[in-house]
């Protein structure tokens, strides 16, 4: 071989070589599940006679970004270019549309009128002889959910021949939360600051927030509320609500509304009235001239999501007026241009001793059917707050005649901040399909939500977002997919967890089952393993003061009773656990008669809620017939060892990803190691002081003295330290 050839053939080898290790070239996970990475030709094997043609208009906003985002991800996903036509030349055509938008769709009669606004069909059809497929919708929203799931099937490596899928959203309003300050910080938010640049709006519109938009479209999040519900009066000014339209336009093709989290006492603070009693006709008028003003700025507003007399807000009962009176006088400041109040139950008040999981329910029972028609109920999935394990809400099934929206934390406060690698899909999954018996065997809290069950057209899902200035968005890659999964379970609440999770892996990482199989199982265990080493057998809120980080069982530093983990826990010489039980708080009276009779006795209550329910001895047996006080110090240690075991299993992944999200999971997973085993080990700790019991045998003693974890401190701790 001549120098010349050896030359090319050296450069051809390492051509080649490049061309192979281009799976896992660097990421850094911005693209989130929406990489469209070239498929390993096996996957593109199968598309090979799709594709061909994409026909598709561009009249609309809605359109354009339908058609771009298709081009963009089959380019990518199978490496060539798709190119645009007005008509079917060959098989593999891809058409995309409405009825009005599409002559071709028109003309294919699909039925389109029977779909929903927001809902899609994807068939596989023959036009003018050659085979196709059509992803149509009624309005153009539709079509760009479609075009979303098209991509997914691709992206996870599903067969395209022979389609005939039709979806619609069972949820009408799938919102995110943001805790997001004017200032850029976030409240309970790991992953850097606000992605909302509000000094540089409304000129300035980050690419980002186009991304973003893209990124909830294709999981049918239709709604974000921008602004944080411990909500100052800045944002209903004439200058913020410039900026807030701005955001409004960038979202808008992609189907997604803004709102704002109020503050109830804005007419005072930027009104310059004296009081902000809803019944008064002065602060009526004032909110109405204010709704009328944000509709003149944007005019698909969504409404107003509300925090009130809870943690120091201000609300109606500052007047001595309830929360229906507060809710129904927005709602109709609100309702002739058709938005809405998403008031929020978390309430709960310093001065009340009732146990504080029952608050929300004795305040707002008793108020069902008083709400106006444009009214949501946002209802945390659990009575107390977002801990890593709380039975469900009992006012879902206790308010038929008012919509209940459900609340759930996508950031993970209380679930080991951005490191921890905790998938929360079990635990949406495990309160969406808890059985209320409300109605009957079968009234699931997914029931209640998607307005089913009680026969409400209005419906929602909030998840309180885990997003930030971080280039992965979430604090790491593995909190994608709680974002990932809220959006998935909003459009759909029974679909489930574990099928999510692999769509996720496969779109976010590989498709390789040797990589799928262990990642999902490792998703899929991880919350189980949380709560282990956190607060297993039903306790809760344990975490540090303020900040909420790491444990301290012990803490009785909080000004608030019920903001101290010796309120939840009660442990002592004898025992452990909240008595919630009829001759306790009577909590379990909140539940149907048949929950309430079976959550009362020790006996029929599902272990891992025993602690939320009762105060247990000691040496009571449980199932497996170890004491309590065994079986509390092994659920610690297994905690500990599913985290050991998630290391060792992500350690045979090497090599299925790209090098820098590989070793930012592998750190992560370390930290959570050595953190679980501080929640372990301070726990198991402080228990053994109370109850004055040696630990049983075969289990490690605490790596240190209770002294030294109730000396530790944490300055700065992140998504807290400076409001
Ligand atoms: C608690 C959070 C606090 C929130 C509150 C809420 O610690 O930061 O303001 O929930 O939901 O869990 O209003």
């Amino acid at each position: 071989m001549n120098a010349f050839l050896r030359a090319w053939v050296t450069l051809f080898l390492m051509l080649i070589t490049l061309l192979c290790a281009a799976p896992t070239r660097a990421e850094d996970g911005y693209d989130l599940w929406l990489r469209y990475r070239l498929l390993a030709p096996e996957q593109a094997k199968l598309y090979q006679d799709h594709a061909s043609e994409l026909i598709i208009g561009h009249a609309t906003s809605t359109q354009s970004a339908t058609r771009s985002e298709l081009q963009r991800g089959l380019n990518g996903l199978l490496g060539r270019d798709i190119s645009l036509s007005d008509t079917v030349t060959r098989d593999g055509a891809i058409i995309v549309g409405t009825p009005a938008s599409s002559a071709l769709i028109a003309r294919l009669s699909l039925n389109t009128q029977s779909l929903g606004n927001e809902s899609y069909l994807i068939r596989s059809v023959v036009v003018d002889g050659h085979a196709a497929t059509v992803i149509a919708g009624r309005e153009d929203i539709g079509a760009l959910y479609g075009a979303f799931h098209f991509l997914r099937l691709l992206q996870t490596g599903r067969p395209i021949d022979h389609l005939d899928l039709h979806e619609s959203p069972r949820v009408k309003l799938r919102v995110l939360n943001h805790w997001d300050y004017l200032n850029g910080q976030v409240e309970r938010g790991y992953a850097g600051a606000s992605i909302w640049d509000w000094w540089k709006l409304p000129d300035w519109r980050d690419p980002r927030y186009t991304d973003y938009a893209r990124a909830n479209a294709s999981i049918g999040i239709n709604g974000t509320v921008l602004d944080n519900v411990n909500a100052g009066a800045t944002i209903l000014t004439p200058v913020y609500l410039e900026k807030v339209a701005a955001l409004a336009d960038v979202f808008r093709p992609y189907g997604i509304r803004v709102y704002l989290s109020i503050r109830f006492s804005a007419p005072m603070e930027i009104g310059g009235l004296k009081t902000a009693d809803p019944l008064d006709p002065q602060v009526q008028a004032w909110w109405r001239a204010k709704a009328d003003e944000i509709y003149k700025r944007i005019p698909d507003f969504g409404g107003f999501l509300v925090k009130a007399n809870s943690e120091g807000q201000p609300g109606p009962e500052d007047y001595k007026r309830t929360h229906a009176d507060g809710a129904n006088m927005l709602a109709d400041a609100l309702a002739p241009h058709g938005g809405v109040v998403m008031w929020r139950a978390f309430v709960y008040s310093q001065t009340n001793p009732e146990d504080r999981a029952k608050q929300a329910y004795d305040e707002f029972k008793p108020l069902d059917g008083r709400f106006h028609a444009n009214v949501l109920i946002q209802v945390k999935n659990g009575p107390v707050d977002f801990q890593p394990r709380e039975p469900f809400h009992p006012l879902f099934g206790a308010m038929p005649k008012t919509p209940l929206m459900m609340e759930f934390e996508i950031t993970k406060e209380y679930l080991g901040f951005a490191t921890h690698l905790v998938y929360l899909g079990p635990l949406f999954e495990e309160v969406l399909s808890a059985d209320t018996m409300a109605h009957g065997k079968g009234s699931t809290v997914a029931k209640v939500i998607d307005g089913s069950l009680e026969g409400h057209t209005l419906t929602g899902m909030a998840g309180v977002a885990n997003i930030g200035t971080d280039r992965n968005w979430s604090g790491s890659d593995f909190n994608q997919a709680n974002w990932y999964v809220f959006g998935r379970l909003a459009w759909n609440p029974t679909l489930s967890s574990r099928v999510i999770a692999e769509e996720w892996v496969r779109m976010t990482f590989s498709n390789n089952e040797a990589f799928v199989k262990p990642v999902v199982d490792m998703m899929m265990g991880s919350r189980e393993a949380a709560v282990d080493y956190m607060t297993p057998l039903g306790l809760l809120h344990l975490m540090g003061p303020g900040h909420h980080y790491g444990p301290a069982p012990w803490d009785a530093s909080e000004s608030q009773a019920d903001w101290r983990p010796v309120y939840y826990h009660h442990a002592d010489r004898l025992g452990i656990g909240f008595d919630r039980t009829r001759t306790g708080s009577d909590a379990v009276a909140q539940y149907a008669p048949a929950l309430a009779a079976q959550f009362n006795d020790i006996k029929q209550t599902p272990e891992q809620y025993l602690l939320y329910f009762h105060h247990v001895p000691w040496d009571y047996r449980m199932r497996s017939g170890q004491t309590l006080w065994s079986e509390l110090i092994s659920h610690y240690t297994q905690g500990v060892d599913d985290i050991k075991q998630m290391r060792e299993t992500w350690s045979q992944l090497e090599g299925y990803i790209d090098a820098e999200r590989y070793h930012q999971v592998a750190t992560f997973l370390a930290i959570q190691e050595k953190e679980a085993q501080w929640w372990r080990d301070a726990c198991v700790a402080y228990f053994q002081n109370a109850s004055g019991l040696p630990l049983p045998t075969g289990y490690a003693p605490p790596a240190h003295s209770l002294n030294y974890y109730e000396s530790l401190s944490f300055p700065y701790v992140p998504g807290f330290s400076s409001w």
